[in-house]
């Protein structure tokens, strides 16, 4: 078993609904357990699309599936949300993104963990350190530290 944190966005539609939903279907997952959800933050957007704010927030989950595993039920759970990909940087139902998996480091095609921008982004950080404030990111080091520096 492994312990994963998994970010969670939304900013079209009913974006409270839509969090909860996909916090449902992904503890429905088989080998994937729900064991804390951070506070739900709204947060101006990133990047370079002008667009509504999203709301944000983590999830912890313990798993039996290995990183590429849980990232198809990431995938499976946007996609059962209606997510369409269109834009790049642009507004979206739904986005679960797979931050951290236990204390490991994977770079594989369409996969990087810990995710490449976590550390630059307050709304990936305050809800990682909700649900884990002496977290250790690997190769970046203690979440304080990280937040410490954006502030
Ligand atoms: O990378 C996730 C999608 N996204 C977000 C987001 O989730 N929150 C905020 N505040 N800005 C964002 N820009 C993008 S793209």
């Amino acid at each position: 078993m492994a312990t994963a944190f998994v970010g969670i966005g939304s900013n079209l539609g009913d974006r409270e609904s839509n969090l909860r939903r996909a916090i449902e279907l992904l503890s429905a997952e088989d080998g994937v357990e729900v064991v804390a959800v951070s506070e739900i933050r709204e947060t101006d957007p990133v990047g370079p699309v002008e667009q509504g704010p999203f709301l944000n927030g983590a999830v912890e989950v313990e798993t039996s599936l290995g990183p590429q595993e849980l990232l198809g039920r990431l995938l499976s759970v946007e996609n059962g949300l209606g997510r369409v990909r269109s834009e790049r940087w642009g507004p979206r139902t739904i986005d679960l993104d797979l931050l951290l998996y236990g204390g490991e480091r994977v770079d594989e095609a369409g996969l990087s963990v810990p995710h490449p921008r976590l550390h630059e982004r307050r709304f990936v950080l305050e809800p990682l350190a909700d649900l884990d404030p002496t977290l250790e990111i690997p190769g970046l080091g203690p979440i304080s530290t990280l937040l410490a520096k954006l502030e």
